[in-house]
């Protein structure tokens, strides 16, 4: 696997420099002061790729180049959104970058209820509450006809959970969710949140599934004409979230969107922490299935409770059986390499991490501190050298 990183660029406070004392060697970055929408263009990334060039690191994926709304929702500008994404996969090529990451999650990317639960070691961990997002939803953003896509047991809980909160809490919870985690790239104020969703309020999951794949068919052929690799992130959590579908959570969705379009410049950014919220998914059989499509690997754990909550745990720790998924990562570049495939070492970066250690004192993005980050990476690096060793 190749050791990445992901960095948010000269302002992030883990530094290319600390990151390159963790070992990893690749990058994973993205032009994050370009809008939503506009075309990347290749000074720019040739800029980009050169500062990182002269610390001794390689801008190895983009992650990501954010689809515009209006392509989600085909309206408004969606064909000229599509020209100009077309256009950045063409200038990255040209740039010489030839993985991109993206997602296809409706108004919000990566979605979290607490960025700093306490846990019993004394590090914070990234956490998701069921509760608290009904409660968000019901209580804070009113959402209309919201109560439609609860249980009334679940409406129960989360008014006794929202009766609980104090002003300070409410926006705390409040900015957790529509504040913009890190590469989301889209920060809303509560009006913005509410005409984003209210905008998908006729979206159908089918009609978003279909707007998902004429993405695809619009720009894979380009991607496949400078050999770029496409990687998609699924949605994270994999389940709709304020009443607004998501086409990307289980192995049901990959096999609609891979047959759909089956180049394999239409990869997969295999993401455990993502795809391992639902206990139902079985993360070996879908890595399996789509093996030769995934691009990108994505390396953590989230522990589940049974009710819908989950917490980020320790990389080699909680429900994702992180043996196993290296070793099958490591059978798919052994099985690709005797292929003569020249993309046999997949990019892998530990996700998340807990927030530990000199890092509880400093402002870092939320889930991207470099202790925790760089424990699981060590974790994994040795848990790889430990399968590759044994089978030799
Ligand atoms: C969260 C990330 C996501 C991811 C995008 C990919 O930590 O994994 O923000 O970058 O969803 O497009």
């Amino acid at each position: 696997m190749k050791e990445s990183f992901r960095w948010y660029g000269p302002k992030d406070s883990v530094s290319l420099d600390y990151i390159r004392q963790a070992g990893a060697k690749n990058i994973v970055s993205a032009l994050h002061d370009v809008p939503n929408g506009s075309v990347w263009k290749v000074g720019q990334i040739k800029d980009y790729r050169n500062y990182i060039k002269n610390k001794g690191l390689i801008w190895t994926v983009v992650e990501s180049i954010p689809v515009h709304e209006d392509i989600k929702q085909r309206v408004g500008d969606f064909e000229k959104y599509i020209e100009n994404y077309k256009t950045t996969i063409l200038n990255l090529a040209s740039s010489g970058i030839h993985t991109i990451c993206y997602n296809f999650m409706p108004v919000l990317d990566w979605t979290r209820t607490d960025l700093y639960k306490p846990l019993g070691d004394g590090s914070t961990a990234l956490a998701y509450e069921t509760d608290a997002l009904c409660a968000f939803d019901l209580f804070v953003v009113k959402r209309k006809n919201a109560n439609q896509d609860y249980s009334l047991k679940q409406i129960r809980s989360a008014q006794k959970y929202f009766t609980d909160l104090d002003q300070e809490s409410i926006s705390i919870l409040t900015n957790s969710i529509i504040a913009g985690l890190p590469g989301a790239e889209e920060e809303y104020t509560m009006e913005e949140f509410n005409m984003r969703i209210e905008a998908y309020a006729n979206i159908t999951k089918e009609t978003l599934r279909s707007n998902l794949i004429q993405f695809l068919e619009a720009i894979i052929p380009t991607a496949e004409s400078c050999g770029i690799r496409m990687c998609i992130h699924p949605d994270d959590p994999p389940q709709p979230l304020f009443g607004i579908p998501r086409v990307v959570s289980n192995l049901d969705d990959l096999n609609r969107l891979f047959s759909a379009v089956p180049s394999l410049n239409n990869g997969l950014t295999f993401c455990t922490g993502s795809f391992g919220v639902l206990a139902e998914n079985n993360l070996l059989e879908m890595f399996t299935k789509h093996a030769d499509r995934i691009h990108f690997l994505h390396l953590r754990s989230t522990q589940r409770d049974g009710k819908g909550n989950f917490f980020e745990a320790n990389h080699l720790e909680g429900d994702v059986d992180m043996y196993t998924m290296v070793k099958a990562a490591l059978i798919e570049e052994n099985r690709r390499k005797s292929k003569g495939r020249k993309d046999f070492e997949i990019p892998m970066r530990p996700d998340h991490g807990h927030q530990m250690l000199d890092d509880l004192n400093k402002k870092t993005n939320p889930g991207y501190s470099a202790i925790g980050r760089l424990r699981g990476l060590a974790e994994i690096r040795g848990l790889a050298i430990g399968i590759k060793r044994n089978e030799n």
